[in-house]
């Protein structure tokens, strides 16, 4: 604040002794050695890799810092419509890595280092993951500040500061098992921000009065009070100085609530159990992909979260002393699927209940506040809480949203009279025992715009849960903006042969900023020298790659193998069971084989990863029934490297960077209709892998970029899906022979107790086959067999994987953030300002 500054005549001293930053290799390595020896208090007879990279880390967490501060001063001092970026997940990965690159000052570390005795890749895999996320949703808002601060736009993150990221996964005997990841013994990324906090109320009750110029209020009282604490992360963008905030919220118990009586009286296992209670707030991420459970403590995280970002991007508007109606010209705020929804109504009570507006002028506020992305229609992950529940902890709110209720559905009646089944079709209210808020009506009642991520998805979401929302405000309301990936991770961080072969052909670093420039790669198509180079580096990658599966899971992989690889989370609609039942149809054909025939066949590793919930019982049999199957196949000396079956432990971002690079196919094979975007698909094109899939998510778009030549398509389409499924229920069913005797030898107990499995088989013989695994299995089969084919021609091969890479420039989240600026949010970047001789 403008009291806290130092006063003008000091300043000049001030600046003299501002921090600097290192620019060279031995100002860095000064840096190195003074946070070991003072900040750590380690010496040079006792620094470990594990202090090596601290200090390296410290070294450049105060680079960031100096950006950061200026970044912060200049966005305050220039006042410009800023972004908040709501998501509970933040899959951000390490962050050394990103901040030397980014920074553009890797080589002189690596050289710094090295003199100093350590090798670069060894202090990078020190790091821990930030793993504050469960897979696709949190990765792309990972992605999305990368490019936000890339291109300069004010723009802020806010989530929880969880102390427990995803879970960490073993497996043991086959089975996964679930370790607590306690991920913050060391964080140098981040800083406690003990000034910046917020009260957050729960329960109590709701006193309506009148004042003395007769104006109601509500008031909103006798709650429990929990602390929310800030925590800042500073945020590097690639090629520039702009350095934005993620902003994570910490729970703590407030003066209040610690006891001081019980405290006094002796009771102090009392006192801190209240204190326990406040800080459980934020203390777990919910393991749910696309998944909701619908506990009390998640909605508490989600209004925890929501109001204390709200108090904070209200009161930085607050500073600036323009009229209310200003704030939609200050403020987007995006929310990231539903989970942040409850902003809306909260928005909706500061306006009415702490501001004085009145409702109408406040909700038109808050409508053009807010954009809405929705990224799953699976009936599953539909976010509803019961009506009591909310109730009981927000009264307020809940009246609240009775009255957008209300009024919408006045509205709607307006609109269609009479038209009783549109009323209860829209309600934000699902008539249910016990009532039910749908939280994404309210997301979409609530936001001047709502859109999906992927072409596909954003059609469905049209025709399907938001059908009669597009009767009622026009399709102009509904928007797509794909998904996209950032290329400074996802190819220059993670391939950095690749980055730099491309480089060098296109005579320098711009395409990793404007990514379309990969287009120029189809002119080498026919340069030999570089045909190869593409190719040994894919082959080195497969080498790095292999040499990790053997330390991690013991198995030795023969890196000229074709690598077929799916990693994501584990989901019946993502179909690992189809990958798996593929495989097993593999075996079995091999082993029919006579020993000629088998010379003809194209040697190939079938990598899985990923986690399962860990309440998601068909899941987890599906990676013991992975397991099973790869030490069947492993151990069988018939097969030799003709097969082999990898299921990689603990699948997260930092082992993504390694298997990424790695594959000749990857896997997306989801029923079609399900899969909202996908974002792994464009990673692993972008590093030189082709894709089986099928017509779903954002494979469309990576088809029509890429040609349908250059893509392993298969499957029945979404449109289609519906049918299949009736289908199976009113017609009978048939079971695709090859995909019977895939059965018939889980059921004899080729691979182990065949109880184990019954459930899984069944979910498809017997119960109707909902993912539609029997109808695409023969489809899946032909196709991998096409693959085969193809791959044996590696010359055509690689004029397909290089053509691909040329194409991927649409994928850059870089674009996907200029779409969400112009369609949405209505923002402008704000460049740093030009520095002295600079
Ligand atoms: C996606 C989720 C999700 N869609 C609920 N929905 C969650 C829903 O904790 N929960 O309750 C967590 C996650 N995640 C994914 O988003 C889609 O399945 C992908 O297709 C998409 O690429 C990704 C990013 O848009
Ligand atoms: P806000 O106050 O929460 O909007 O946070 C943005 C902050 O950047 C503002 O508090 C600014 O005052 C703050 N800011 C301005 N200059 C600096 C700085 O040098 N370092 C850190 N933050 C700064």
């Amino acid at each position: 604040s403008v009291e806290a500054s130092i006063p003008e005549p000091q300043r000049e001293a001030w600046k003299k002794f501002s921090a600097q930053e290192f620019s060279s290799k031995e100002e860095f390595e000064k840096e190195v050695v003074r946070h070991i020896e003072t900040t750590l208090a380690r010496s040079l007879f006792n620094c470990d890799e594990a202090a090596a990279y601290a200090g390296t880390a410290l070294a450049f967490r105060d680079r960031l810092v100096i950006e950061w501060n200026k970044t912060q001063q200049n966005q305050t001092f220039a006042d410009p419509k800023r972004v908040y970026y709501l998501s509970l997940e933040f899959l951000m990965g390490r962050a050394l890595d990103n901040a030397m690159l980014n920074v553009g000052m890797k080589d002189i570390a690596q050289e710094g280092v090295s003199e100093l005795g350590f090798r670069m890749e060894d202090i990078i895999s020190q790091e821990r993951d930030a793993a504050l996320g469960n897979g696709g949703l949190g990765r792309l808002a990972a992605c999305f500040l990368d490019s936000l601060a890339t291109l300069n736009y004010p723009a802020w993150g806010y989530a929880l500061r969880y102390r427990y990221g995803i879970f960490k996964q073993e497996i043991i005997d086959g089975y996964q098992v679930e370790i607590p990841d306690y991920w913050l013994d060391f964080n140098p990324w981040e800083f406690p921000r003990h000034d910046v906090t917020v009260d957050i109320q729960f329960y109590g009750n709701v006193r309506k009065y009148m004042d003395d110029s007769g104006k109601q209020w509500s008031v909103w009282e006798n709650g429990e009070i929990v602390n929310a604490v800030a925590y800042d992360a500073p945020i590097p963008g690639y090629g520039t100085k702009t350095t934005n905030n993620l902003r994570l919220w910490s729970s703590k118990a407030s003066h209040g609530e610690f006891d001081f009586t019980k405290f006094n009286s002796g009771e102090y296992e009392a006192s801190v159990a209240d204190q326990q209670r406040a800080e459980t707030i934020s203390a777990v991420l919910y393991p749910n992909d696309s998944l909701e459970r619908g506990k009390e403590l998640r909605l508490k995280q989600q209004y925890f979260w929501c109001a204390a970002s709200l108090s904070d991007i209200v009161r930085r508007f607050k500073k600036s002393k323009k009229p209310w109606s200003e704030f939609p010209n200050q403020v987007a705020i995006q929310l990231n699927d539903t989970h942040p929804t409850l902003a809306i109504p909260e928005l909706q009570r500061i306006l009415i209940d702490g501001e004085g507006l009145d409702w109408e002028e406040a909700w038109s506020i808050v409508q053009k506040t807010f954009g809405y992305t929705n990224h799953t229609v699976l009936p599953e992950a539909l976010e509803k809480w019961s009506v009591p529940l909310i109730q009981h902890l927000l009264p307020r709110h809940l009246q609240i949203i009775y009255e957008i209720n209300a009024r919408f559905l006045q509205w709607v009646e307006k609109k269609f009279p009479k038209d009783r089944d549109m009323l209860a079709s829209v309600s934000i209210i699902e008539e249910t025992q016990p009532k039910m808020v749908r939280m994404a009506y309210l997301a979409v009642i609530g936001s001047h715009k709502v859109n999906g991520v992927a072409e596909l998805h954003s059609d469905l979401i049209k025709t399907t849960i938001f059908k009669d929302f597009v009767k009622i405000y026009g399709p102009d309301k509904f928007t797509n903006v794909t998904n996209g990936i950032t290329p400074r991770r996802w190819l220059h961080q993670a391939n950095p042969r690749l980055s730099e072969l491309i480089a060098n052909k296109l005579g320098g670093y711009d395409f990793l900023t404007d990514l379309t420039l990969l287009h120029k790669l189809e002119n080498f198509l026919d340069d030999k020298d570089f045909r190869k180079e593409f190719q040994e580096i894919k082959y080195a990658n497969k080498v790095r790659l292999a040499k990790y599966i053997k330390e991690a899971q013991g198995i030795s992989v023969n890196p000229a193998s074709l690598f077929d690889i799916q990693v994501k989370r584990m989901h019946e609609y993502k179909r690992q069971q189809l990958n798996v039942f593929g495989v097993i149809h593999r075996y079995l054909q091999l082993k029919d084989m006579s020993p000629e025939e088998r010379k003809k066949v194209q040697p190939r590793v079938s990598i899985f990863g990923g986690k399962a919930a860990p309440g998601y019982w068909m899941a987890k049999t599906v990676i013991h029934l992975i397991n099973q199957v790869s030490a069947v196949v492993n151990a069988d000396k018939d097969i030799g490297d003709l097969l082999k079956v990898v299921f990689l432990e603990d699948y997260n971002v930092s082992k993504a960077e390694i298997i990424v690079p790695a594959s000749d196919i990857s896997e997306h094979i989801s029923t079609a209709g399900t899969e909202a975007s996908g974002t792994s698909n464009m990673k692993f094109v972008l590093n030189g892998g082709l894709v089986i899939g099928t017509c779903d998510g954002a494979n469309i778009e990576i088809t029509r970029e890429v040609g349908e030549d250059n893509i392993f398509l298969f499957g029945n389409l979404a449109e289609d899906v519906e049918d299949l499924r009736h289908a199976h229920f009113y017609g009978g069913f048939e079971l695709d022979s090859q995909l019977q005797r895939v059965f018939d030898e889980i059921r004899n107990g080729r691979f182990g107790d065949a109880g184990q499995f019954s459930a899984l088989v069944n979910s498809i013989v017997e119960h109707g086959d909902y993912y539609l695994v029997s109808d695409d299995f023969q489809s899946y089969v032909e196709t991998q067999n096409k693959i085969d084919e193809a791959y044996k021609n590696q010359e055509e091969w690689l004029t397909k994987t290089i053509t691909c890479v040329a194409r991927m420039g649409f994928f850059s989240s870089d674009r996907c953030i200029e779409e969400y600026a112009q369609e949405i949010w209505n923002t402008e970047p704000l460049p740093p300002p030009k520095e002295n001789g600079a």
